[in-house]
C-alpha cells in the first residue's frame, strides 16, 4: 500500500513537532522547579537537552520536514532550546545559593567554645615599661606624680625658670611654636612652675610627660622623647639629699654596683646645677661611640632649685629651698635594655618589640 503524499507526510511531522514543543514549554518549568538539588536538576536537564532527551528527539525529527518548512520549525525548535538552558542556569544559581544559605545558616560549630590557639596579646612599650618602673621607684621614696600640659605657654617652660624671651640660653632648648605664641614643651620642668604656683610647700613631686625640641636625631637625641621630672620642696633641703635621692634611684634601677656621677653644669632654674651621667654599660666604663669615647653616659639634669624661680612662683626663697631633676626616659631604657640607638625605641618595628 503506498504511503500518504511527501507533502501531507511532512505537515504531519510538523504538527507532531509543533504538538511536542508546546508540550514541552509547558511542563519544562514546573519540572525544573521541582528538583531541589543540584543532581536532581541536571537529571532533568539532560532529559530534556542530552543525546537521548525529548527535545534532542524533537530535533532528530527535522530531517524528514520538508526543506522548504525546516528552517522555519527548526528556529522554533532552537527558541525552545535556549528557553530550557536559559532556565536551568537560573534554577542552578536558585539552588547554589539556598546550599549557601544552608551553610551559613547551619552552626557548624559552637561559638562558645574557647579558640584552640591562644590570641597573641600586646604588652606595654618599652618607654613605657621604663617610665612605669621610674615612676614606681620615686613612689616608694614618697614623690608624689603630678600631671602637665605638652602644649604650654612661654611663662612655664621658660620665663619664670629664668629664661628671659629671646635669651640665648633658650636655644639650649629649641623648640616647636604655636602661632597663638604656645610652644610645646621642651621639658617636664613646666610642672616645677605649676606646682609651685598651685601649692604650698612642703611637697615632692614626680611629672613624667612627653617633650619635644628641634633637636636633630642620632643614637642619643630624638626630637620628641619622654623625660620625668622630679622636685621636692621644704625648708633646710640640700644637694646631699638631691645626691642622696639620685644614688638610690640609680642603684635600684640598675643595680646596687651601678656608678653614678656628677658634673657641675648650668641650668637657669639652679643653683648649683649637674649634670649626672651612669656609666656606659656597652663599655663598661672603657670608651665606645655609644658613649662618645667618654665612659659615662648622661641621664639627667639637676641641681638646688634657684631663689628667683621660687620667687617668680610666690613661694619665700628665705625660708624654702629645694632641689630638681629632670631625666631622659628613652636614654633610661638605652642603659636599663643595652638598646645601642634611640630611634628603635620609635621606629616600632615588631621584632624589636617583641623582646620586652
Ligand atoms: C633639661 O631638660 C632640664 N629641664 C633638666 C633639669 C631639670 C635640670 C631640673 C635641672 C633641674 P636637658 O636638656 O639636659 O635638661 O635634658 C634632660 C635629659 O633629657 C638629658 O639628660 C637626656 O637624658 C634627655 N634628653 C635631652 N635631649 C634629648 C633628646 N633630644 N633625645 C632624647 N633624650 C634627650
Amino acid at each position: 500500500m503506498a504511503g500518504p503524499p511527501q507533502s501531507s507526510n511532512s505537515e504531519n511531522i510538523e504538527s507532531n513537532i509543533d504538538a511536542g514543543l508546546a508540550t514541552l514549554r509547558a511542563q519544562f518549568p514546573a519540572r525544573f522547579n521541582a528538583a531541589e538539588s543540584e543532581p536532581s536538576l541536571r537529571e532533568e536537564n539532560a532529559k530534556l537537552l542530552g543525546k537521548k532527551g525529548e527535545l534532542t528527539a524533537i530535533l532528530k525529527q527535522l530531517g524528514a520536514v520538508a526543506p522548504e518548512a525546516r528552517k522555519a520549525i527548526g528556529e522554533r525548535v532552537n527558541a525552545l532550546k535556549t528557553e530550557v538552558e536559559a532556565a536551568f542556569q537560573k534554577r542552578l544559581a536558585t539552588i547554589e545559593a539556598a546550599k549557601r544559605d544552608a551553610e551559613l545558616n547551619a552552626r557548624p560549630f559552637d561559638l562558645t567554645l574557647p579558640g584552640r590557639l591562644a590570641a597573641p596579646i600586646g604588652h606595654a612599650h618599652p618607654i613605657s615599661i621604663v617610665r612605669d618602673e621610674i615612676v614606681d621607684i620615686f613612689a616608694r621614696l614618697g614623690f608624689q606624680v603630678h600631671d602637665g600640659p605638652e602644649i604650654e605657654l612661654e611663662d612655664y617652660n621658660f620665663t619664670k625658670l629664668g629664661f628671659p624671651p629671646d635669651h640665648p640660653a633658650t636655644d639650649m632648648q629649641d623648640s616647636f611654636w604655636t602661632t597663638s605664641g604656645h610652644l610645646l614643651r621642651t621639658h617636664t620642668s613646666n610642672i616645677q612652675v605649676r606646682a609651685m604656683l598651685s601649692q604650698k610647700p612642703p611637697f615632692a613631686f614626680i611629672a613624667p610627660g612627653a617633650v619635644y625640641r628641634r633637636d636633630d636625631e642620632d643614637a642619643t637625641h630624638l626630637p620628641m622623647f619622654h623625660q620625668i621630672e622630679g622636685f621636692m620642696v621644704n625648708e633646710r633641703v640640700t644637694f646631699a639629699e638631691l645626691r642622696g635621692v639620685l644614688t638610690e634611684f640609680a642603684e635600684r634601677l640598675y643595680g646596687r654596683d651601678t656608678t653614678i656621677r656628677f658634673r657641675p653644669s648650668y641650668f637657669p632654674f639652679v643653683e648649683p646645677g649637674a649634670e649626672v651621667d651612669v656609666r656606659c654599660v656597652f663599655c663598661k666604663g672603657g670608651g665606645c661611640s655609644i658613649c662618645k669615647q667618654t665612659g659615662w653616659i648622661e641621664i639627667l639634669g639637676a641641681g638646688m632649685i634657684h631663689p628667683a624661680v621660687f620667687e617668680h612662683c610666690g613661694i619665700d626663697p628665705e625660708k624654702y629651698t629645694g632641689f630638681a631633676f629632670g631625666m631622659g626616659v628613652e636614654r633610661i631604657a638605652m642603659l636599663r635594655y643595652d638598646i645601642p640607638d634611640l630611634r628603635m625605641l620609635v621606629e616600632n618595628d615588631p621584632r624589636f618589640l617583641v623582646q620586652f
